[in-house]
């Protein structure tokens, strides 16, 4: 039962998420009435054990902004409703930024960190995928990247908005 419904939610996941970042939207206001409350998490939960509707756009499923639309979104939604947990996205569409190779949702040193580690073979590659540590989008991280990283932090220009495609 638990692996049919593991696949299940590999069915959904890819249903779920989409690139779909320009569009008027609310995280994890699936039913697009304007506010997150139950009704939202509801609606989650009908998409997915019910075959329900979608979100549109789908994205804003990912309340916890991990790049999956799951019960884990339903649960962040719960929590945020009932518990005083923290509000969905701002950027549940927008998944990629470019630089934040730790995925923590800002470019700071601690980025320059984690990319210089992985250049030296002792780090993990940058989350949540590779591409956002390749600044320059020539297909691979290299020293170059880390370069425009740490001009960037000294004030220099900002890294690309499409290191992964996305603009
Ligand atoms: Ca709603
Ligand atoms: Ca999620
Ligand atoms: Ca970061
Ligand atoms: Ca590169």
């Amino acid at each position: 039962m638990m692996r049919l419904l593991l696949f299940f939610f590999g069915i959904i996941l890819t249903l779920l998420i989409s690139t779909n970042a320009n569009a008027q939207y609310i995280c994890g206001d699936n039913n697009d009435d304007g506010s997150v409350n139950v009704g939202d998490a509801v609606f989650l939960i009908n998409a997915i054990f019910k075959f329900g509707p979608l979100p549109i756009p789908d994205c804003i499923a990912d309340a916890n902004n991990d790049l999956s639309g799951n019960v884990g979104d339903v649960v962040y939604i719960l929590n945020y409703v009932f518990a005083g947990g923290p509000p969905p996205g701002p950027d549940c569409c927008d998944p990629f930024l470019c630089g934040d190779v730790n995925n923590d949702g800002d470019i700071t040193p601690a980025d320059v960190l984690y990319l210089t580690n992985y250049l030296n073979g002792v780090g993990d590659p940058p989350v949540p995928d590779e591409c956002v540590g390749d600044l320059n989008q020539d297909g691979s991280i290299t020293a170059v990247d880390l370069g425009i990283l740490v001009n960037y932090l000294n004030g220099g220009p900002p890294p690309p908005e499409g290191c992964c495609g996305i603009p």
